[in-house]
């Protein structure tokens, strides 16, 4: 084959495939130019995220697309709604502070499509919409070092500070049960029961540690729970899923610029963001882990993203909330390993999979975490409540 059909064909193959989604999805948003391509982009569990490119005579443009998971969001309208009244409400505030702030924060807003709509619902049934691009920040799959931490810290930090006067109750529930770790547990229990679960289980040494390790920390579920129920710990709004590639960093200055992924803000504790953030974080062989026992859970990034959060958030938190940091870390890493182990035996149902034992490997790996989050208890206990 010659080199210029070679490249032809290549091009043409990846273009045929973009160009028939830009057509048909990109073209709709309410974006400048001409849409000639979308591309496949992150590494998301549940919607499918594309980049959009749009081109004018005399410059380009691109944009976020998403198709939204409408199994497990089952009301997206409910969340475009929460999204508008979060980034309205963040802008609002950021413009007002922006003479005292030491950088520019930001936070992506919706694209409307050209009709009005906030959706895009497309002939197979499937649900779009399109987010602005911050182009000069990068989300991170993995810490690159303290620093990173520190400033992912912040990022979280400073969320959860603008957020904190808006009302919990003004923003719909996406997803009933989210972070309620002893609904996750009951999930489980239902699912043990089912024969399919039953033969997966007794045919996998794998599966038969992951049940064990789960019967031996059936107690852990209620420690926040317990908590707010005592007053210690209050209703706030919290993002709900703050893993690291989900805070971006901007490239020019290395400073947190802003967090992403607002599907599942709402009411809740800001101690499931703060465990989910540092369980995300600190385990740098990532949630893909090859080997279950090799994974380490970092108490340098802990204490840097700690002290990174602490001084965005610690103006408003208590020593009640200093205090339940350590078991929220505990618990969300717990929680996590859990709802995949359920998944798993369920026959993999809401998280995407890339082989049949994604999920049992995906459970592996948190409760390995989840066991050396225990072993440095102290030193983590300690950090938190001396920041
Ligand atoms: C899912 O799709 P993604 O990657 O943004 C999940 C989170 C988990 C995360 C683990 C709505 O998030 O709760 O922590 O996978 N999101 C939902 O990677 O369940
Ligand atoms: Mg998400």
């Amino acid at each position: 084959m010659r080199k210029a059909d070679m490249f032809r064909n290549g091009v043409d193959k990846a273009k045929e495939r973009n160009l028939e989604l830009a057509g048909r999805i990109a073209a709709q948003f309410d974006m400048p130019g001409e849409p000639v391509a979308m591309f496949a982009l992150g590494s998301g569990n549940i919607n499918d995220t594309f980049m959009a490119f749009y081109r004018t005579s005399y410059s380009e443009a691109r944009c976020v697309v998403q198709r939204i998971n409408t199994r497990v969001f089952r009301h997206p309208e409910a969340l475009m709604t929460n999204y508008r009244r979060v980034t309205e409400h963040v802008h609002r505030k950021l413009e007002h502070e922006r003479g005292a702030a030491d950088r520019i924060w930001q936070l992506p807003r919706m694209i409307n499509c050209k009709n009005g709509a906030n959706l895009l619902w497309d002939r197979d049934g499937t649900c779009w919409r399109a987010i602005t691009l911050i182009d000069s920040a990068i989300a991170y799959d993995e810490a690159q070092g303290p620093d990173h931490a520190r400033e992912a810290g912040a990022v979280l930090g400073q969320f959860h500070r603008l957020v904190m006067d808006l009302d919990p109750g003004s923003l719909a529930v996406t997803i009933p049960g989210f972070h309620h770790t002893s609904g996750y547990l009951e999930a489980f229990d239902r699912v043990c029961g089912t024969d399919m679960a039953r033969t997966l289980i007794r045919n996998d040494a794998k599966a038969r540690a992951c049940v064990s390790f789960v019967s031996d920390r059936r107690g852990l579920c209620q420690v926040l729970e317990t908590a707010k129920q005592r007053g210690e710990l209050t209703v706030r709004i919290m993002h709900g899923d703050p893993k690291i590639s989900n805070i971006l960093i901007d490239h020019i200055t290395g400073q947190g610029t802003s967090i992403i992924d607002l599907d599942t803000v709402g009411a809740g504790l800001v101690h499931w963001d703060y465990g989910d953030a540092v369980r995300s974080l600190c385990n740098p062989a990532g949630e893909d882990a090859p080997d279950p026992d090799k994974v380490e859970f970092s108490l340098e990034l802990c204490e840097a993203f700690t002290s990174g959060y602490l001084a965005q958030a610690g103006g408003f938190l208590s020593g009640a909330d200093k205090a339940y940091l350590y078991d929220s870390i505990r618990l969300i890493t717990f929680e996590l390993g859990l709802r995949f182990l359920q998944d798993y035996l369920a026959g993999n149902v809401y998280f995407k999979v890339r082989h049949p034992r994604h999920n049992l490997d995906r459970a592996a790996v948190q409760f390995s975490l989840c066991r050396r989050v225990e072993a440095h208890e102290k030193a983590i206990r300690r950090l938190c409540t001396a920041a």
